[in-house]
This record gives structure tokens, C-alpha cells and sequence, in this order.
């Protein structure tokens, strides 16, 4: 199986909470590469125009505010079937419907407030890794 990039965000309530650490270690320890991360505040526009394909959703508003709330920690990840693998490691949007062990099930509070982001494919990967990063900041060749 092809190796597979995905971009993800420890959320601004992940920050806050104080783990950084423990949820870097889960995805470490899943076997994802991090060839990318950085620590950045998002302002609403920036976070609304990542989350743009949900303009016109009832929580969009919401959303951009809590987004820009605080810290987040971008990264982007590489591993065999990392979209999928990685979306399954983070649990289902809403923490209430997501299975046991994974992250949103163990640390989030809400669907709003939900610590993580995964990309859902692997073509909106590249656009939303190259949002937060240089081609100049990704390092693939770490030996
Ligand atoms: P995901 O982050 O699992 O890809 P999504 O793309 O459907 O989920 O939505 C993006 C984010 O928007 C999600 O992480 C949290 C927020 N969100 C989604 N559905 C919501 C809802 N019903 N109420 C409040 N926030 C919501
Ligand atoms: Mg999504």
C-alpha cells in the first residue's frame, strides 16, 4: 500500500487542556511519521476560509470563532493509508457517537469543541497542508 499524507490540527481546547503531548505520542505511536508541525494561532478569517466548504452550515460561525480561540498545533503526517488509519485513530466528529480509545472519544467535551482534525482525502490533505506549511518547512527525508 502507497504511503499516504494526511494534515491534522491539535485543536486551540487540545492546547488548553494540556495535551499536546499525550495525543502527539497516540499518533506517534500509531505509526505516523510527522514530517511537519508548528504551533500557530489561527485569526477567524484564516479559519474560516480552511473551513470554507462549511460556510453555509448553522455552526460555521461557531466554529471559526473556537478555531481562533487560541494555540493550535498543525501537523502534516505520513504513513500507509494515513486518511483513513488517521480518521479512524481521532474517532467519529461527534465524541458522544465515537469508539472507545480513540481520541475524540477520551479527551473531547463536544462536537464543537472536538481537539483534532484529520483530512478526509487525500487530495484535500495537500490543499489544507499547504494552508499551514512551505514546501520549504516539510522535512521527508529525516534519516
Ligand atoms: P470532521 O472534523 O470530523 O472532519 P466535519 O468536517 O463534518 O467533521 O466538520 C468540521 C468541524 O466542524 C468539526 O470537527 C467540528 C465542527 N462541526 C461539525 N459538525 C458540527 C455540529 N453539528 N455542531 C457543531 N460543530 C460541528
Ligand atoms: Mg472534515
Amino acid at each position: 500500500m502507497a504511503k499516504e499524507r494526511t494534515l491534522t490540527i491539535l485543536k486551540p481546547d487540545c492546547v488548553r487542556k494540556g495535551l499536546i503531548g499525550e495525543v502527539t505520542k497516540r499518533i506517534q505511536e500509531a505509526g505516523f511519521d510527522i514530517l511537519a508541525m508548528k504551533m500557530t494561532r489561527l485569526t477567524k478569517d484564516t479559519a474560516g476560509g480552511f473551513y470554507a466548504v462549511h460556510k453555509e452550515r448553522p455552526f460555521y460561525d461557531e466554529l471559526c470563532e473556537f478555531m481562533s480561540s487560541g494555540a493550535c498545533v498543525p501537523m502534516i503526517l505520513e504513513k500507509e493509508n494515513a486518511i483513513a488509519d488517521f480518521r479512524e485513530l481521532i474517532g467519529a466528529t461527534n465524541p458522544d457517537e465515537a469508539d472507545e480509545g480513540t481520541i475524540r472519544a477520551d479527551f473531547a467535551d463536544s462536537v464543537g469543541e472536538n481537539i483534532i482534525h484529520g483530512s478526509d482525502s487525500v487530495e484535500n490533505g495537500k490543499i489544507e497542508a499547504s494552508y499551514f506549511f512551505a514546501e520549504s518547512e516539510v522535512v521527508a527525508n529525516q534519516a
